[in-house]
């Protein structure tokens, strides 16, 4: 994929911050290790969405980290982000990638194998794939089996993230069993303090990567 690791797969949710702003919160998520980081806006009208995520992509270019903006193709490539993340209800897979062409990176949600496969002919990057726990930031989601991943995993051959209810204590099982590329993850990062959060999640996707050379 384009110049991308998707290891430590940060993903923004403002409602997790209390008493820190969400700039703040990125950077120490990056300080922490965080190999990527997608702008997920449920509830900003698009000039407000537009105007945080051009502030998020100053402090993501500084630090050398890809932006991905969630569902908005517009806003992504108006802020001239690295990339956007559709789901199954969002923009077909095919037309994001016919807007916003070969170069920037496209990013999409699968639940299935054959959601898995149909995403990457019509011109995925990398797949997201999950909830694989219970999720506090999407607990309506039903979440999937663990051997759906795997086959998952086994079905493409771009770059697998898991999701939902990922934690630092989770995370090294599910790593090893299913052989994903990378863990994305919302809540156990930017809930209280995300540096501490960042740099514990980042030394366990360490250790699962020294296990596998
Ligand atoms: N898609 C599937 S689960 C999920 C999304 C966006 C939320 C993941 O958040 P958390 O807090 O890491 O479980
Ligand atoms: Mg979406």
């Amino acid at each position: 994929m384009k110049n991308m690791n998707v290891k430590f797969y940060g993903i923004t949710d403002r409602s997790y911050l209390k008493d820190h702003n969400l700039i703040d919160a990125i950077e120490k998520a990056i300080k922490g290790g965080i190999t990527v980081l997608q702008l997920r806006e449920k509830g900003l009208n698009s000039r407000d969405f537009y105007y945080q995520a051009l502030k998020v992509k100053e402090v993501t270019d500084h630090h050398g980290i890809p932006l991905i903006v969630n569902d908005r193709v517009d806003i992504a490539l108006a802020v001239v982000a690295d990339g956007v993340h559709v789901g199954q209800e969002d923009l077909p897979t095919k037309i994001a990638r016919k807007i916003i062409g070969k170069e920037k990176i496209l990013g999409v949600s699968v639940e299935n194998v054959e959601q898995a496969i149909q995403a990457q002919k019509d011109g995925a990057d990398y797949l997201g794939v999950g909830p694989v726990f219970p999720s506090p930031t999407k607990p309506e989601a039903k979440t999937i089996s663990i051997s759906e991943v795997k086959k998952i995993k086994e079905s493409v051959n771009i770059p697998v993230v898991a999701i939902g209810g990922i934690t630092a204590e989770n995370l090294y099982d599910l790593m090893r069993e299913t052989n994903v590329d990378g863990v994305a993850v919302i809540s156990a990062l930017f809930s209280g303090d995300v540096e501490e959060n960042a740099t514990r999640i980042r030394k366990v996707i360490e250790k699962v990567e020294i296990v596998k050379i």
